[in-house]
């Protein structure tokens, strides 16, 4: 299929574009590990972007709006206190706990991995030693009509729920006598989400930089959950969608900024799918969020993740068999 004809950004964000490159922010092109730089969703005040980030809250519009007052209420719920008497559990105990609450509360897919300085972006900190990953599934028929208002509101009502989520399983925690702190978006801060979910067992990184989950595939937000309780770190799973999105291009296709590209790149040490960030921005920012890769994307099919992750385990096996008769 032929691409989508190139966009073009109004002149009005691009009268507010800044000198320098998101790209160059975020570290494309440098082979030493560091910790991410904030680039959008940060104090705006402080990033090259922040106008552009004001510019798209002012532009939203009624349904939206509305998502958001929910969103910010939930965020605004405030956490069980710490009890007096902290519950002694094993790593085991408390792990089965934080899944069981985790499900309870709403939570669609959970995981837990050590922390790692350099998810946690410069001018923040995390003390914590462990962080428990939630992802919560968008609507798909909402989801599905992205880059329009019902898509955008469904992505902003369900950073409502995330956060709920988080919150729920940071006041179960506390109530049990230990600290813990939930992370929830749009706000980026303090830490990226999808590497963390990725060792956390949720996923792999899809060529248009969102997770895909082997049942869940990509239609889904992240928040999360800092704590120092003793947790048993999840496994990382490979299921093969790396492999898959090296053979499609429906999202690539499909974006009309064309900000996917066919090959990894080198971005702050890691070789890896990458969305360029110059091009993916003023599309994302007159849309309303956009998320036309979420839409397009075949896992996000109802019914389609379960086949492929059984069609990939096929060809892997298959090549194996081919690899030790050869
Ligand atoms: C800033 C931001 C954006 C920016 C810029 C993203 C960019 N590529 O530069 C904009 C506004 C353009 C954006 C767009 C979108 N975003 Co966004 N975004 C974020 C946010 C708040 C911070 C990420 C960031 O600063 N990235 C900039 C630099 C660090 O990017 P990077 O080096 O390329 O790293 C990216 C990935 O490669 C991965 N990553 C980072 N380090 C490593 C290391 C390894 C080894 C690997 C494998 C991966 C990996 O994480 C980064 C995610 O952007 C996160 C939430 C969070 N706290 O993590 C959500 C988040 C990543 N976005 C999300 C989504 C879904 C989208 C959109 C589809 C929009 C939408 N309406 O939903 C599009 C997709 C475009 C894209 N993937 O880039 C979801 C992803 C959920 C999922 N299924 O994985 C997140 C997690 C929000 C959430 N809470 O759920 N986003």
């Amino acid at each position: 299929m032929p691409r989508t004809p190139a966009w073009t950004p109004s002149a009005e964000q691009q009268a507010l574009w800044p000198a320098r490159s998101g790209n160059v922010i975020n570290g494309v092109g440098e082979a030493r590990v560091r910790r991410p730089s904030p680039v959008y969703w940060h104090d705006p005040d402080v990033t090259a972007h922040g106008p552009l980030q004001r510019w798209f809250l002012a532009r939203l519009t009624p349904p939206v709006l509305a998502a958001r007052a929910e969103r910010i209420a939930a965020s605004e719920v405030p956490l069980a206190p710490l009890a007096a008497t902290p519950t002694p559990r094993t790593a085991d105990e408390w792990t089965a706990r934080v899944r069981a609450v985790a499900r309870e509360a709403g939570a669609d897919a959970v995981g837990i991995a050590e922390m790692q300085p350099h998810w946690v972006f410069e001018g923040h900190e995390v003390v914590q030693r462990w962080v428990i990953v939630i992802a919560v599934r968008h609507d798909w028929e909402a989801l599905r009509t992205a880059p329009h208002d019902p898509a955008a509101a469904e992505v902003i009502r369900q950073y409502g729920r995330g956060i709920r989520v988080a919150k729920a399983i940071a006041s179960a925690i506390r109530g049990d006598g230990h600290d813990a702190v939930p992370q929830g978006g749009p706000m980026a801060y303090p830490m990226l989400l999808i590497p963390a979910a990725i060792a956390a067992g949720l996923g792999e990184l899809g060529k248009y930089g969102s997770l895909i989950h082997r049942t869940l595939g990509s239609n889904f937000r992240l928040a999360c959950v800092l704590t120092d309780i003793p947790l048993v770190a999840s496994t990382p799973d490979d299921f093969g969608a790396d492999d898959f999105c090296t053979r499609c291009r429906a999202c690539a296709d499909a974006c009309p900024p064309q900000a996917i590209g066919a090959e990894k790149q080198l971005v702050r040490g890691a070789h890896k799918w990458y969305v360029d960030f110059d091009r993916c921005l003023p599309f994302f920012n007159e849309h309303q969020g956009c998320a036309i890769c979420l839409a397009v994307c075949p896992w996000n099919y109802p019914g389609v993740a379960k086949r492929l992750v059984t069609k990939l385990a096929t060809r892997r096996a298959r090549r194996a068999t081919a690899r030790d008769g050869a």
